[in-house]
């Protein structure tokens, strides 16, 4: 899968994409990433890229015509699937897109700053507008950089047995249960016992009762689907 991400903040997404299962990723070859500044197309020598919102009010707006040039230019090379919008107001991000967006072969993201983009840029080149919470980031950045990570550790061949992704909460609707390593006793807590009996079956029907109590407990919402 190829990722283009357009910016003016590209020094905010390059550490969360080179480390760990996101460099295993692009060193792999699975996952490319590309990080553009928008400066690159900025109208004049000074790198403007935003400009004061008509109407009035507070707030600089990011201009139609550096974006739709990065796009367009962009575009020229990658056929994109989709052309996504970081912005608090789309729809909000979770498991089932992270798995739509993993089957896609290119994506081109978009990170809003100030008071975000134009409406013309996500009126005609747009194609779909994500949020990862109700709450307000300072800029796209760090939310591209959580929907890169969701979608690239989906990839086939990024994750291997022990991070399989096959068992993460979410992935069947249910959160994932407790987990324990050594030692069995630590300062008088203890593993339950089931996980140190070495019956699997029962092992896994714990699991699974402890996954759905989990669920109902903190995400009830997750059992109605
Ligand atoms: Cl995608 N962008 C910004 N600026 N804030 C957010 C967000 C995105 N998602 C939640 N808050």
């Amino acid at each position: 899968m190829r990722i283009d991400i357009i910016t003016v903040l590209p020094e905010l997404l390059e550490s969360p994409l080179s480390h760990s299962i996101m460099k295993r990723a692009r060193d792999k070859g699975l996952l490319e990433v590309q990080v553009h500044h928008l400066r690159k197309w900025a109208v004049n020598d000074y790198g403007q890229v935003d400009d004061y919102q008509y109407g009035g009010g507070a707030g600089m707006v990011m201009m139609p015509e550096p974006l739709a040039n990065a796009i367009e230019s962009l575009s020229q090379h990658t056929r994109y699937d989709e052309v996504i919008y970081m912005t608090p107001d789309g729809e909000t991000f979770n498991q089932g897109t992270a798995n739509q967006l993993s089957m896609k072969e290119n994506l081109l993201i978009i990170c809003g700053h100030y008071k975000g983009i134009d409406q013309r840029i996500r009126d005609h080149f747009v194609t779909k507008e994500i949020s990862i919470g109700d709450y307000v980031l300072s800029g796209g950045e760090l939310a591209a950089a959580v929907v890169v990570d969701a979608v690239g550790r989906l990839l086939p061949g990024v994750l291997n047995d022990e991070t399989s992704a096959l068992f993460d909460s979410f992935q069947d609707n249910l959160l994932a249960p407790p987990v324990y390593t050594r030692p069995a006793d630590f300062r008088g807590w203890k593993v339950p016992d089931i996980l140190l009996s070495g019956d699997l079956k029962k092992i896994e029907e714990w699991r699974y009762e402890q996954a759905v109590q989990r669920t109902t407990e903190r995400k009830p919402d997750l059992l109605k689907d």
